[in-house]
């Protein structure tokens, strides 16, 4: 058994390794087998689905919206922002990577460690950009590794109905197979769909339901499970806040709803919450309050599929639930912009 979690451990280093440290575009596809990344997909299938559908979790938290497969947006971030990882135990890491080689390091410490940083994530890490394969593995090594740093959350786009039509099927058929497709989607059906923080912070990647009246329902799901067409489940990863609109009215989406304030107030008060945390809409800044700051909506692609002009935001919720929103705005095509 120690032996075999040993095995585990350097594996998924490996991996995290890769990602971190060689990973660019033009190696993309040098760096991993299908059988590593099949293998990767099914030991983090069976982590997620011991989860809760409904997570709970203690701030300090960083929140974080839709990535759609901007991998090196996400690693820009992630290296302004803090990763879940210090850099004493990517040293570590790396140490026993080559001791596997046969060769002798020292591990000297060093300056004193930032602690790392908790993250929960809101769904859609596929579909649009470019790399969302490495987006996934990223999350699900880092998850694997850290169960207790990194949540992830289901969003609309991690469901085979939709993602087969907007650029991981495709993704992953051109630089693998339609059977690694295949591990992925298997994985994607036991994500949980929510996380309640410190008991009054609800955070899901679409939005609220009027048919949850009691966290208790979530006991009556069983995964694996395609994303509904309705009910709960359908709500909390496509739904949206409408400011026109006082209850819930079908959404324009064609999925779930829209809802307004009243819904929203109702909502929290009948399940003891004073905020939602969101994802799933592109929003100028990053974020984007709702309804007196009952709600935020927090998107992390910026510069979304390279034809809109949005910065990126993550949400710092510290220990004591203040917020504080990390803003991404890459420089680079800020100057590209100027010049034309
Ligand atoms: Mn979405």
């Amino acid at each position: 058994m120690v032996i075999e979690k040993e095995k585990v451990i350097r594996f998924v280093d490996r991996i995290l390794l890769k990602l971190m440290t060689r990973w660019q575009p033009a190696k993309s596809m040098t760096l991993f087998t299908a059988n590593e990344l099949a293998e990767l997909c099914l030991r983090a299938r069976e982590m997620m689905w011991n989860e809760p559908i409904c997570l709970k979790i203690k701030a300090p938290i960083t929140v974080v919206g839709d990535i759609h497969g901007q991998f090196e947006d996400l690693l820009a971030m992630l290296d302004s922002n803090g990763w879940p990882i210090t850099d004493l135990e990517i040293k570590e890491m790396k140490d026993a990577q080559k001791k596997n080689q046969s060769k002798k390091s020292k591990s000297k410490s060093m300056k004193p460690q930032k602690p790392p940083r908790n993250y929960l994530f809101l769904g859609d890490y596929v579909d649009r950009g470019p790399y969302s394969m490495e987006v996934v593995i990223l999350l699900i090594a880092l998850k694997i590794k850290f169960p207790d740093r990194i949540y992830l959350l289901r969003g609309n786009h991690e469901s085979r109905a939709v993602n087969s039509h907007y650029g991981f099927y495709r993704e992953l058929k051109q630089r693998y197979s339609v059977e690694l497709y295949e591990y992925f989607q298997n994985m994607f059906n036991c994500f949980p769909f929510t996380a309640i923080v410190n008991d009054t912070i609800m955070c899901m990647h679409g939005g609220i339901s009027s048919l949850l009246e009691h966290f208790d329902q979530f006991s009556a799901f069983k995964r694996p499970l395609e994303i509904p067409d309705v009910g709960v489940l359908a709500d909390l990863t496509w739904a949206d806040p409408d400011p026109v609109v006082a209850e819930y009215e079908p959404s324009p989406r064609g999925a779930s709803y829209v809802f307004g304030s009243k819904a929203l107030r109702t909502f929290q008060s009948r399940l003891g919450l004073q905020l939602i945390i969101r994802g799933h809409q592109v929003v100028d800044d990053g974020y984007e309050f709702f309804d007196e700051r009952r709600l935020v909506t927090i998107f992390s692609a910026p510069n979304y599929c390279g034809q809109q002009d949005n910065s990126a935001a993550m949400l710092n919720v510290s220990e004591d639930l203040v917020l504080g929103f990390f803003i991404f705005r890459p420089e680079s095509r800020d100057l590209e912009k100027k010049n034309k």
